[in-house]
């Protein structure tokens, strides 16, 4: 057998042994720093932080965005999906956890529905398909202890999908992967118009406006930053909620959003900074 070499080799589920044993320690040690993590991560007042939506294989994005804004006063907030759809979903994943091992504190790795096939399985899974049953039990373990939320103190909440049916806040803390409150975060849709539990599509519970203002209120946050629904309308309830994407897998424009955490109180999106990358 011929080694592959260079950035291909990721593409190659093959690989040599070394790269093999290589794969396995980035997988390991990445799980150990997730565990650590609470499930719901709050940010501090001050800095900047960057919110990014769906990268899908787009490993282009993942490292333009953390070369371009990346710094001792701006963390990045990854909204979860990096695997499948796009070309280079093994190079995006490698990536995005070896820069959560240099800088766990500043890179922030959420769970999006595409990080838990173990858990739920979905189509299209391209990437989960391409690995050996063996990697795919070890991937999946890793990405099985991702974080679900992140909270900011000027009121904005970052999640996957949709908002959780809990009472407070903190109680994301109590979430297990695979209950029905993780089904809410990483597969939950909005739908804008009245009502609160609008049924399931396709295995993707839908949520209305009823459901947004309900639970906003009692986690006392104005703006929710997500991912998730490339069919939604991207500004919905009141400029409240933000629907983001930053993978060329999905529209030739990738979208983030900039929030100041020294800001005193986040009211609706016109508070936030929208830039393509
Ligand atoms: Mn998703």
């Amino acid at each position: 057998m011929t080694p592959a070499a260079g950035p291909d080799f990721y593409r190659d589920s093959v690989g040599t042994e070394a790269m093999r044993r290589e794969e396995k320690s980035l997988l390991e040690q990445a799980e150990e720093v997730f565990r650590e993590e609470p499930k719901l991560i709050h940010l501090p007042d001050s800095g900047k932080a960057l919110f990014v939506g769906d990268t899908h294989g787009d490993v282009e994005a993942s490292r333009l965005i953390v070369e371009r804004y990346l710094s001792d006063n701006q963390k990045v907030v990854f909204l979860g999906d990096y695997v499948d759809r796009g070309e280079a979903s093994r190079e995006n994943i490698h990536y995005l956890l070896s820069m959560k091992l240099q800088l766990p504190g500043d890179v922030i790795m959420l769970m999006g529905n595409h990080e838990g096939y173990i858990v739920k399985e979905f189509y299209p899974a391209n990437f989960w398909l391409s690995l050996p049953e063996g990697e795919r039990e070890r991937y999946g373990r890793t990405l099985a202890q991702l974080p679900y939320a992140v909270s900011t103190p000027n009121g904005v909440i970052g999640v996957h999908g949709a908002l959780p049916e809990l009472e407070k806040l903190e109680d994301i803390n109590t979430i297990e992967t695979g209950d029905e409150n993780w089904d809410q975060i990483v597969w939950g849709d909005f739908q804008d118009r009245p009502g609160n539990h609008l049924g399931g599509f396709w295995g993707r519970p839908q949520y209305g406006r009823d459901y947004f203002y309900r639970l906003m209120d009692q986690f006392e946050r104005r703006v929710l930053i997500r991912s998730h629904q490339p069919n939604a309308n991207p500004i919905m309830f009141e400029k409240r909620c933000l629907t983001i994407f930053t993978s060329y897998a999905y529209l030739p424009i990738r979208t983030v959003a900039i929030v100041d955490l020294a800001q005193k109180r986040v009211d609706s999106i016109d508070d936030i900074v929208l830039e393509m990358v």
